[in-house]
């Protein structure tokens, strides 16, 4: 295999266990034809695994034993190949649920402290809105998010026929591509908890509350058990998207609770075309304590205008002790320690810029339940203008000494 000249990050800095080994992920230029992407992978003993149409990324297959990192090189060298990255992991951003078991009305201090009551004056949210919860899947069957589950309207569950042509089978509630099936139950309790945050039924005497009453969650599982995927997963998950949004969903906002240190141009340009679609994408800063700016977190890092990147606040409006931060790179704060939700069949607690960022991306889908023609950049500068100002933020988040508070 000859080594090529590298145009991005080169994977050779990148430790092994932090991408799949035997995997590459390509993105050619739109003009090459299938006939030439096939020769160009079999004259390097590569083939391909599936690819992500709405979004042209191949994901491929490298012959045993060959390093990623030479492969990712060679293939990058030829001239009809835009980019090719190793298949990076991901993984959720979370500490592990606290042990009390015990929910009281009153324990909700982050909805208070995004002033939700106010919001909700407004608007309780509306259910043709979609969010796309992209996590470790969802409890559908939990009696206080069931009512607020996405269901795929053109496909009939259970026929083992894919009525809809979107390439899976009875995906009724959204799509598992860490499992490759079409049920995203989650077996980790982590997008549980955030898809209630995000939509948890409102007004029904039962458990927790969402910033949205009443939304629709879609559910994109592309985390595992253990709260690890792939960027392969991802893009499938994006790619699944922007397709259902390309059809004529209602899908506004993306809850991206999850990353990793290594960026990567093709997950990114994944989240541009869902931002592209009109979905803003809404990511979780990280949990390492560090500063983005000069350690970056990827998908909140990626320089765009369709991400919003969430920081975690505590109940005093101080930075969360493991929030991550970055005054440029890094964009509002957002309640993320004791965060009561919907978790297995029941409720608990979870700590974790993953449990502040369904806070921002709920309020997104509240905006846009006021108002559909909302775009992405207004959603986004509505969500950043309105704002607590506190001085402990002032060199953590863009907006600048903000936190907290974001009723519309
Ligand atoms: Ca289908
Ligand atoms: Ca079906
Ligand atoms: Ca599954
Ligand atoms: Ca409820």
């Amino acid at each position: 295999v000859l080594l090529g000249s590298a145009r991005a990050q080169q994977p050779g800095a990148v430790p092994p266990d932090q991408y799949v080994s035997g995997e590459i992920l390509i993105k050619f230029n739109p003009s090459t034809s299938n006939n030439q992407r096939d020769g160009i992978l079999a004259s390097r003993g590569a083939s391909r695994i599936r690819r992500f149409t709405a979004l042209d990324i191949d994901q491929v297959r490298i012959p045993p034993g060959l390093n990623v990192a030479s492969v990712v090189g060679a293939i990058r060298s030829a001239p009809e190949v835009l980019y090719a990255e190793p298949n990076y992991l991901r993984f959720a951003v979370a500490s592990a649920p606290s042990n009390d078991p015990f929910w009281l009305n009153d324990t909700l201090w982050g909805m208070q402290r995004v002033q939700a009551q106010q919001a909700w004056g407004v608007s309780t949210g509306n259910p043709s809105v979609v969010i796309a919860n992209i996590d470790t899947g969802i409890n559908y069957n939990h009696q206080d998010l069931a009512g607020n589950v996405w269901r795929n309207p053109l496909e009939i569950p259970a026929n083992n026929i894919d009525d809809d042509g979107n390439g899976y089978i009875d995906d009724v509630y959204g799509i598992d591509t860490y499992n490759h099936d079409s049920d995203p139950m989650d077996d980790r309790g982590h997008g549980t908890h955030t898809s209630g945050t995000l939509a948890a039924v409102g007004n029904n005497e039962i458990g927790v509350v969402g910033i949205n009453w009443n939304a629709k969650v879609l559910s994109c599982k592309f985390l595992n058990a253990s709260g690890s995927g792939t960027d392969s997963g991802a893009i499938e998950c994006l790619n699944y998207i922007v397709a259902l949004k390309n059809r004529g969903e209602n899908i506004r906002v993306t809850n991206n609770s999850w990353g990793s240190n290594y960026g990567s141009a093709l997950l990114q340009s994944a989240i541009e075309a869902a931002g592209n679609a009109g979905i803003i994408n809404v990511c979780a800063a990280g949990n390492l304590g560090s500063n983005n700016d000069s350690s970056p977190f990827y998908p909140a890092g990626f320089p765009s205008s369709t991400i919003l990147a969430v920081a975690a606040s505590d109940q005093s409006d101080n930075p969360a002790s493991f929030s991550s931060y970055g005054p440029t790179s890094v964009d509002i704060a957002a309640p993320g320690v004791s965060i009561m939700s919907t978790y297995g069949s029941s409720y608990d607690f979870m700590d974790g810029t993953s449990m502040a960022t369904p806070h921002v991306a709920g309020s997104a889908a509240l905006l846009a339940s006021i108002n559909p023609a909302l775009s992405v950049a207004t959603i986004k500068s509505l969500l950043m203008n309105n704002v607590d100002h506190f001085p402990q933020w002032s060199s953590m988040v863009v907006s600048a000494a903000a936190s907290t508070c974001f009723a519309p």
